[in-house]
């Protein structure tokens, strides 16, 4: 641990070369489990883009599902419980979704000698939201939890700020691969090419982690445009544990070079590329993503001209998410689908009738 934290201090301070990324992290709300999560093989309405700016990156893989639609929290009846669409967290609660991270390790590119044995040795990220305007649903809570892929000697969950839209704060991981005998040893570790293997196109990735996050009680205050002013971005920041990859020879590291994001969720189209440009540095503690790497949604099922409620307005939209077959786009899906299928048929009539007829129940 020590004399990881000394290499880790020893770079701070370095210019950032943003001339080449040798890690991405990325957000996707899949967890590349079989069926409706994968990313290898996507389910096709992640290759339709993801409803905000219609941007489709890469055919539908990792990076295709930055975007989470949540509801808010219903407490005078059940309108967001059940197995609706996505439920890729399956707690059968709407309310509720999952931000995957990603990290992708790449070989590094500004170590002198070359790095060999390479391991990421510390990643320390923060989570931070822009709130959009009023009325709107709200989020209620974040909850950061470290994954089993890769095996850290230490975590940090780190903490929610609190109130509404409030940042995430602290999450922090650390390996050492040298141990006291002294042997070097990255088992278990992220190293360049390892991990899942799932959709960038040149190296794989690991699941290192979820933002699990819950929408707040909801808002009655309805109006036109409540749904983009419930449309919060989460950028990704370097925290004070840094993002940074140690070797077993000799070398000095100028940094890791860390893009974080693949495209802009938020619309900027930035794709075609495995990696958000320009990389951050990961020894920069406080660098900061330019663009979005996430963006959460708190709207109501069925409530397709965004204000907020679900009525007759809302039925020409209801239908055309009913007969857009495969075309179908994730906000379509997400806002139609009822009855868990992952599809909008006429078997998710009885739901939206019920989104309906609950409409005026608040919260
Ligand atoms: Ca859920
Ligand atoms: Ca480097
Ligand atoms: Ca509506
Ligand atoms: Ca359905």
């Amino acid at each position: 641990m020590r004399k990881l934290l000394v290499s880790t201090l020893a770079v701070v301070g370095f210019a950032t070369v943003a001339v080449a990324q040798e890690s991405v992290l990325v957000f996707d709300i899949r967890n590349n489990t079989v069926g409706n999560q994968s990313i290898a093989t996507p389910l096709g309405v992640f290759a339709n883009g993801q409803n905000v700016g219609q941007v489709a990156c890469n055919g539908g893989r990792l990076g295709d599902g930055q975007v989470l639609r949540i509801m808010p929290t219903h407490a005078g009846n059940a309108l967001h419980t059940g197995t609706k669409f996505p439920n890729f967290d399956a707690d059968a609660n709407s309310a509720t979704g999952d931000l995957n991270l990603w990290l992708v390790v790449k070989e590094d590119t500004n170590n002198a000698p070359a790095c060999v044995g390479d391991v990421i040795s510390s990643v320390g990220v923060d989570f931070n939201v822009t709130s959009p305007g009023a009325p709107k649903n709200v989020i209620g809570s974040m909850a950061w939890t470290w994954s089993a892929a890769v095996t850290w000697n230490g975590t940090a969950n780190g903490v929610y700020a609190g109130g509404n839209n409030g940042n995430y704060t602290g999450a922090k991981a650390v390996d050492v691969p040298v141990n006291a005998t002294p042997a070097y040893d990255t088992t278990g570790g992220a190293v360049p090419g390892g991990g899942e293997v799932v959709g960038l196109p040149d190296n794989n990735a690991y699941r290192v982690g979820a933002l699990r996050v819950t929408g707040g009680a909801r808002n009655c205050t309805f109006a036109a445009g409540y749904t983009a002013a419930s449309t919060y971005t989460i950028k990704m920041a370097v925290n004070n544990l840094l993002i940074t990859r140690t070797c077993s020879n000799a070398s000095v590291d100028a940094g890791e070079l860390v893009a974080m994001g693949y495209g802009d969720p938020s619309g900027a189209s930035l794709c075609g590329s495995p990696g958000e440009a320009p990389a951050v540095n990961g020894s920069t503690s406080g660098a900061t993503s330019a663009a979005p790497d996430a963006v959460v949604i708190v709207a109501e099922k069925g409530d397709f001209n965004n204000n907020g409620n679900v009525t007759g307005a809302d039925n020409g939209g209801f239908g055309n998410a009913q007969v857009a077959g495969a075309a179908i786009t994730q906000n379509q899906l997400y806002l139609g689908e009822f009855n868990g299928n992952a599809t909008v048929t006429g078997a998710d009539n009885g739901g939206y009738g019920n989104a309906q007829n609950n409409t005026a129940v608040c919260p």
